[in-house]
């Protein structure tokens, strides 16, 4: 990915014109770049210290495998409630909650969005392994568009099956955490989760939502945490 560093001086109003929907082609003329870490760096009044923070702070990445480890067959499509029929024409990610703006992207918005490829290995609790290919956007790049505030602590992810899940946002804005729309360099699969899922190597299989439709940043956990988490799982599920 070409990183360019062109010298960018915004006004916290600018950017916040910028970074809500109408601004993601504005962003992205002529190049696919990371939207956040070029612009926000340079911000006179940064808008929000700890996501900010969080999101500059390097992370430990974790090593990825090469193509030729792929597990094509290995990936189990582990679904435990209805697949759900979602038309794509309809289809939005909404992005709200402890937000100063809040988001509904078509897909093709977000696939305008700097595009990200990994290799990582999927765990399933259920004690199975695969070694995917996941192609997608950093969940990290949409959470910056939202303009989180300064007391979100977790994230909520709802899926059009109605499973949920919840991650602290330190996992969530994590670089290799990816909102995935292919799997192993072809469109995702419906079974697999499209039109967007959740892919990570910090997290175990089931906090890794298939169908996302609505992700909500907060301060608080409900006392429903997720299907599996509500059910005894461990909640934080880190590999
Ligand atoms: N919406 C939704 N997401 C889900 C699940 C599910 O049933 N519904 N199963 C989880 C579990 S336990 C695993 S291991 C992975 C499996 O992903 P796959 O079906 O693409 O292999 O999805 C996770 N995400
Ligand atoms: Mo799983």
């Amino acid at each position: 990915m070409s990183i360019i560093r062109k010298p960018l001086q915004l006004k916290r109003r600018q950017f916040l014109q910028i970074s809500g929907l109408s601004g993601i082609n504005l962003l992205l003329t002529g190049c696919g770049t990371p939207i956040f870490e070029d612009v926000v760096g340079k911000l006179s009044e940064p808008v929000n210290q700890k996501v900010e923070s969080l999101i500059l702070q390097p992370q430990k990445l974790i090593p990825e495998f090469s193509a030729t480890e792929i597990e094509p067959q290995a990936l189990i499509v582990n679904t435990f409630r209805d697949t759900p029929i979602i038309d794509i024409e309809k289809y939005r990610l909404i992005v709200d909650g402890e937000v100063n703006n809040p988001l509904s992207l078509k897909m093709s918005e977000i696939q305008a969005l700097p595009f990200t490829s990994m290799i990582i290995r999927h765990v399933c609790v259920e004690g199975w392994a695969a070694i995917v290919q996941w192609g997608g956007i950093r969940l990290r790049e949409i959470v910056a568009l939202a303009q989180p505030k300064d007391s979100v602590k977790y994230a909520y992810f709802v899926s059009g099956d109605n499973y949920y899940s919840s991650w602290d946002i330190a996992s969530a804005l994590h670089p290799q955490t990816l909102l995935a729309y292919q799997k192993n360099g072809e469109p995702l699969p419906v079974d697999n989760g499209a039109p967007l899922r959740l892919a990570s190597p910090i997290k175990l299989g089931y906090k890794q939502s298939k169908w996302v439709i609505r992700i909500t940043l907060v301060s608080n956990l409900s006392m429903y945490k997720g299907y599996w988490e509500d059910q005894g799982y461990e909640w934080f599920a880190g590999l």
